[in-house]
Order: C-alpha cells, then structure tokens, then sequence
C-alpha cells in the first residue's frame, strides 16, 4: 500500500503537533505548512523535525499563509494530499476583537481558499478536508448540552469568521462532492497550549507563584464555564472523522463543564494548596488557605489571583457544555483523559518547565542576555 499523504496548516500549533505525530505513528507521509516568522516557530514539531538532505523524509515543512491563495495552491498541487487537516487559524477569542478584519482573512476566507484550491486542481475525489470548527460557533446559550443540531449564535469576530468556514464546509461539501466535514471541538488543552489561553496561563502562572518566581495573577471572568479535554484525545477524533464512508459534522467534547475559578483551584489543589474565593466581580481575590505541601514556597493568607477587567471580553460566551453522542456511538470515540489528568499533565510539565527558569536565576543567567 503507498504511503497515505496528509496536509496539515497550523502545523506549528498545538494541535498541528499532536496531529503531525499521530498521523506519523500511523504511517503517513505528514507535509506542514508554516509561517515566516523573525524568529523559529516550531518549538512544538522541532522533536520530528527532518533535515531537508535527508532522503525519504516523511515530514516536510513549507512556507505558507491561510491569506495568500497562491502559495496555498501551489503547495495543494505539489503535495496532492489525501488528506487536509485546516488547522491554522487566529484563534485567540479576545485578540480577534482587537484584529477582526485579519482574523476574518484567515480564519473564514483561508478555509475558502483551500476548499477552491481541491475543486480548482481537480482533487475534488482524491482530497478529504478537515476543518477545525469549534464550540464558539454556539456562543449565546441557546441550548444546553449543545449537539450538532443546536443553533449557532456567534459573539466574536473569531467565531463569525469561524461560522463562515463552518458554512464553507458544507457547501463545498454538497456543491462539488468534496469529503469535506467540520469537527466542532470543544476546547481542549495540553503542556503545549498556548500561554495566553486561560488554562495555561493558570497553570504556568501556579507553577511560578509555587516557586517563588511570580507573586499573583490577574484573570478575567471566573463565572464563564468550559467544556475542556485533552488535545490528545481530540485530534485523534480528527483523523477518525475523515476516514468513514460518508462526510459530515461532528461535536467532539467530554461533556462535562468546570467554571474558570473551580480549575484555577485544582490547580493549587495538584500542589497542595487549597484555595478560596473572596469578593464578586473586579473585587474578587483567590486567598490560600491552607498548604500540604512543605516544597513550594507557599503562604497562608496570600492572595495569588486577582481580577483585572482588561481580560473581560466586550461579549462572552458563558457556558459551553457538548454532548458527543454521535461520535461515541458511530465512531466508538472515546475520552482517555479526564479533567483531573488533564491538570496533573498541564502542571507536571509547567512545574517542571518552571524548575529549569529557577535554576537558571539561581546561576545568574537571565533568559534573555543579548542586550545586557
Ligand atoms: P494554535 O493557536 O495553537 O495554532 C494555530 C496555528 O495556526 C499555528 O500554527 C499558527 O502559526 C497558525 N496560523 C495562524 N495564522 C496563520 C495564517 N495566517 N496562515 C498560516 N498559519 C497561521 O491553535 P490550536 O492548535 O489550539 O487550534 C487549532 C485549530 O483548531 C484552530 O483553527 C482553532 O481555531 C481551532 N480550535 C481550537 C480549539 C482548542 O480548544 N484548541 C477548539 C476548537 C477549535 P504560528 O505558530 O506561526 O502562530
Ligand atoms: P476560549 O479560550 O475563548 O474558550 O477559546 P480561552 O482560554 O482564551 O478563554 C476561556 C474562558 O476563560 C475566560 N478568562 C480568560 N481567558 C483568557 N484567555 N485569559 C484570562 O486571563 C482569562 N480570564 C478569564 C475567558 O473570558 C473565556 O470565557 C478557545 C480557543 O482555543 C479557540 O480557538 C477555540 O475555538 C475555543 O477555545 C473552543
């Protein structure tokens, strides 16, 4: 059997990763697609990484962006992939209100543009389309769990350009014939989540306050709640979605949901610490209450987190809850990870991520020394 070939933009993300190294298991020639950038972005991928002297190399890495539809379709059309996985995006929620008109370019037209490129090169047959959809699409509650059928109801320019991608997908879908589906994942996290997305900003933030590198963090709305998994678990469901026989929608969510506040204190419960929640609103304060715990640099009384407004969205989506029935009962997919593993696995790594920033003080060494 010849190798199958799959595509994956937003390789350099953190579920371009999980996947490239999925699919690689699995014995797929992977080709990435990344972004310039002034300084190295593949700190996620570096570890299957291939010199381009190499031969037979089944990881290849192009130039790329979601916004310039000629390069997309020459890569197509070099490539001819089995498989794309449209992972890249600007998917930062509260950013895209400072950049709608960019994260509208790549977030909803870049999906178009890789859709046009399988129909323009005649790949209409060969080439399965996976697009990243997502929870936000439901934003204002309509209905709880939320399923394939609920409707959506964006409240962010992430997620109306997201709605717009999502549509794309199935019109190109019934239009032209292409295998082309939406998972509508809701979010799930890793070590490797992005630091400015509030569980890793949690716990990054929970490692260095243990550690004495930092002495408080400020968040936004600790009422909002999130339906989290692990990356793992759902970029698997990633690839099982475009290997069945007909092409469609799914919800990929654990269906359980845990407020802001409630994870920040599993956090500091993972280091023995237990925390309470004092005020309502800009006034509240987590406090320490108690400690287990002699190794960390911890304080009875101490408030470590606060609430800033800045972080506060101009419109939020409270709460999200999925239920993914029909993945389960079509497909047999299944979580592996639970919240509780999912912490133990962000915490372990930022603890440890976090030891190596204190020894490094410890010896004198600044993280950055070129301008001193
Ligand atoms: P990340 O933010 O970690 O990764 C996004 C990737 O897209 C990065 O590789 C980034 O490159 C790349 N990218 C951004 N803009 C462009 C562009 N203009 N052209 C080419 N590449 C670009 O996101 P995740 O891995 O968490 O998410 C993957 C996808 O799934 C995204 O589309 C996201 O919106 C969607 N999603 C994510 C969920 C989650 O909870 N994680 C839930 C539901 C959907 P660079 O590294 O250079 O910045
Ligand atoms: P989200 O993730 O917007 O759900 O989008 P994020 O982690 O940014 O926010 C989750 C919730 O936490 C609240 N919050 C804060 N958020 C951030 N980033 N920083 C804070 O300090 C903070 N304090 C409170 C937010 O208001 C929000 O309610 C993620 C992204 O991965 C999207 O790309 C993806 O589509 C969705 O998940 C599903």
């Amino acid at each position: 059997m010849p190798k199958k070939v799959a595509l994956i933009t937003g390789v350099t993300g953190q579920d371009g990763a999980y996947l490239s190294e999925f699919l690689l298991k699995k014995g797929y020639e992977v080709h990435g697609i990344k972004r310039r950038a002034s300084l190295f972005n593949t700190d996620r991928i570096d570890h299957l990484y291939q010199d381009p002297h190499e031969e037979n190399r089944n990881f290849v890495l192009h130039y790329g962006d979601l916004t310039d539809s000629t390069n997309l379709t020459r890569i197509i059309q070099q490539v001819q992939p089995d498989e794309i996985y449209n992972l890249a995006a600007m998917s930062h929620v509260h950013v895209s209100f400072e950049m709608a008109e960019y994260t509208a370019d790549t977030d909803g037209i870049g999906a178009l543009r890789i859709l046009e490129a399988v129909r323009l090169l005649g790949l209409t047959k060969k080439t399965k389309v996976y697009q990243a959809s997502t929870s936000e699409l439901y934003g204002k509650v309509q209905e709880i769990p939320q399923t394939e059928k609920t409707p959506f109801y964006p409240r962010s320019p992430y997620a109306v350009a997201k709605l717009y991608a999502y549509w794309a997908t199935v019109n190109y879908r019934e239009a032209y014939g292409i295998f082309a589906c939406n998972g509508i994942l809701f979010n799930h996290e890793s070590p490797v989540r992005g630091e400015t997305f509030v569980t890793r900003k949690i716990t990054r933030a929970t490692a260095r306050i243990a550690l004495g590198l930092q002495d408080k963090v400020y968040l936004g709305n600790l009422d909002a709640q999130r339906d989290w998994g692990h990356a793992k678990d759902y970029v698997r469901m990633m690839w099982m979605v475009l290997q069945t026989d007909i092409p469609e929608d799914w919800v990929i969510a654990t269906g359980k949901t845990t407020s802001i506040r409630d994870f920040v204190k599993k956090c500091f419960a993972h280091i023995g610490v237990q925390l309470e929640f004092e005020g309502r609103g800009v006034n509240e304060k987590g406090i320490i209450k108690k400690c287990n715990n002699q190794q960390y640099q911890i304080k009875i009384g101490k408030e470590v987190v606060a609430v800033d407004e800045r972080y506060y969205r101009p419109t939020e989506v409270d709460l999200l809850v999925g239920d993914a029935t029909k993945a389960k009962e079509k497909l047999g997919w299944e979580p592996k990870y639970q919240l509780v593993d999912l912490v133990n696995d962000m915490m372990q790594s930022d603890l440890k991520l976090m030891q190596k920033e204190q020894y490094l003080k410890e010896g004198g060494y600044t993280i950055n020394n070129y301008f001193e």
